[in-house]
C-alpha cells in the first residue's frame, strides 16, 4: 500500500455507492469481515474505516493509524465508540438524510399491523377474494389510539409530526423533556406504556435501551396494546414478547429489526399477530444514495479540512494539526 492517497478499509458489504466514489480520493482496501485477524501487515497505512456494520475493539488496535471510522446508518451501535474515543480515532454517522424515510416506513408499519395489509393482499394474490369472499375485518384499527414514542429524538419527532396529521394522540418517554412541544412526557417508560395503547420504539441500541421493553412495559400496554419496533431489536426483550403476543398480554407487534438479525425467531414467524420487515426502513435507493454519500463526504472532509461533517457526540474529535 504505497499510493499517496489516504488508505481506507471496507471490511464486509457496503452500499455500492460508496465503493464506486471512495476510488476517487482515497486507495480502497477490502477485508470479508471485520475481524482483526484478518489485518495484515501492509495494512499499516490505513487511516479510515467505511463500514455497515461492526467494527470491535479489535480491529482498530490491529490498525495503527486508524483515525476515522464512517458508519454506515444513523444507528452506530455496531461500533465500539467508547473504545474509539479512548483512542482520539473519531466515528461519524449518517442523521438526518434518512429520517423522513425512516418515519415514513414506521408509520406504513404501523397501519400494516393494525389493518393487515399485508395478510389482505397475499388474499387478493391468493386468489381467495374470488373463492372465498371479502377479506376478514381487521380487529385492530389506528382510529381512537393514543400513540407513545419511546425517543423524540430526529425520527421520533417526524414519526409524531406524521401522526398528527392521522389524528390521534402522541405522547413520549425520552431521559430529558424536549422544550417547545405540547405531547405528553413521561418520566419512565413503563410509565407511558400504561398511558398509551401504541408504543413505538426509535431509539438507538445501548447498554441503557437494552431490554427496556420487557414483560412489564408490554403489560402495561395492555390487551389492545400495538408495539411497533423501528429502532434496534436489541431495546425488546423477544422472548418476552413472544409470550405477551401469544398470550394476549398485548394486541400485536410490528418489527422492522430484530435481536439477531438477519435471524427471526420462529415464534415471531409463527404468530398471525405480527407484521414483520427486514430491516427496510431506510431503504430506498434515493436514501441509502444519500447515507452513502455523507459516509463518502465525511471521510473526504476529515481529510481534507480535518473535520468530520457528522461525527457522533462520543468523538468530537478534530484531526490533529501535522
Ligand atoms: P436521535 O436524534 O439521536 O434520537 C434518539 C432519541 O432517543 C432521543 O429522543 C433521545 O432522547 C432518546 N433516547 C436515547 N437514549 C435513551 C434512553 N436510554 N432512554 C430514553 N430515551 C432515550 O436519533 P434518530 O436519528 O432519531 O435515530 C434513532 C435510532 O433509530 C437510531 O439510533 C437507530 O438505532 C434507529 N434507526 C433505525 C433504522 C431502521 O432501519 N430501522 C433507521 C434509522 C435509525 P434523550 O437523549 O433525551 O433520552
Ligand atoms: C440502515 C439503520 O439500514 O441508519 C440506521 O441506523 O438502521 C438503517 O438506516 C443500516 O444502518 C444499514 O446497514
Amino acid at each position: 500500500m504505497s499510493s499517496s492517497l489516504p488508505c481506507i478499509l471496507v471490511p464486509g458489504k457496503i452500499n455500492e455507492r460508496v465503493l464506486q466514489r471512495l476510488p476517487d480520493t482515497f486507495e480502497i482496501v477490502r477485508l470479508e469481515r471485520a475481524d482483526p485477524d484478518l489485518v495484515t501487515a501492509d495494512m499499516v497505512d490505513v487511516r479510515g474505516i467505511a463500514v455497515s456494520g461492526r467494527v470491535p475493539a479489535g480491529l482498530m488496535d490491529a490498525l495503527p493509524g486508524l483515525e476515522i471510522i464512517a458508519n454506515f446508518g444513523v444507528g452506530y451501535d455496531g461500533v465500539d465508540v467508547k473504545h474509539a474515543a479512548s483512542k482520539g480515532i473519531v466515528v461519524t454517522n449518517t442523521p438526518d438524510v434518512l429520517t423522513e424515510e425512516v418515519a415514513d416506513t414506521a408509520v406504513g408499519l404501523l397501519i400494516n399491523t393494525l389493518r393487515q395489509l399485508p395478510q389482505a393482499e397475499q388474499w387478493l394474490r391468493q386468489g381467495r377474494w374470488a373463492r372465498d369472499g371479502a377479506f376478514a375485518l381487521s380487529p385492530l384499527s389506528l382510529r381512537g389510539r393514543t400513540v407513545g414514542l419511546y425517543g423524540l429524538g430526529r425520527i421520533g419527532l417526524a414519526i409524531a409530526k406524521r401522526l398528527e396529521a392521522f389524528g390521534v394522540s402522541v405522547a413520549y418517554h425520552t431521559r430529558s423533556p424536549r422544550d417547545g412541544l405540547t405531547y405528553a412526557y413521561y418520566p419512565t417508560l413503563e410509565g407511558l406504556a400504561a398511558a398509551v395503547d401504541t408504543l413505538v420504539v426509535i431509539v438507538p441500541g445501548t447498554e441503557a435501551t437494552r431490554k427496556t421493553v420487557n414483560a412489564g412495559v408490554l403489560s402495561a400496554l395492555g390487551s389492545n396494546g400495538v408495539l411497533i419496533n423501528v429502532g434496534r431489536g436489541s431495546t425488546v426483550d423477544e422472548a418476552a414478547l413472544v409470550a405477551a403476543l401469544q398470550n394476549g398480554v398485548i394486541a400485536g407487534a410490528g418489527l422492522d429489526v430484530f435481536d439477531n438479525e438477519p435471524h427471526v425467531p420462529d415464534a415471531l414467524l409463527a404468530l398471525p399477530n405480527v407484521s414483520l420487515l427486514p430491516h427496510v426502513a431506510s431503504a430506498s435507493v434515493v436514501t441509502r444514495n444519500a447515507m452513502a454519500d455523507l459516509v463518502v463526504d465525511n471521510l473526504k472532509a476529515w481529510f481534507s479540512t480535518g473535520k468530520a461533517l457528522t461525527p457522533v457526540p462520543e468523538t468530537p474529535f478534530t484531526q490533529r494539526a501535522g
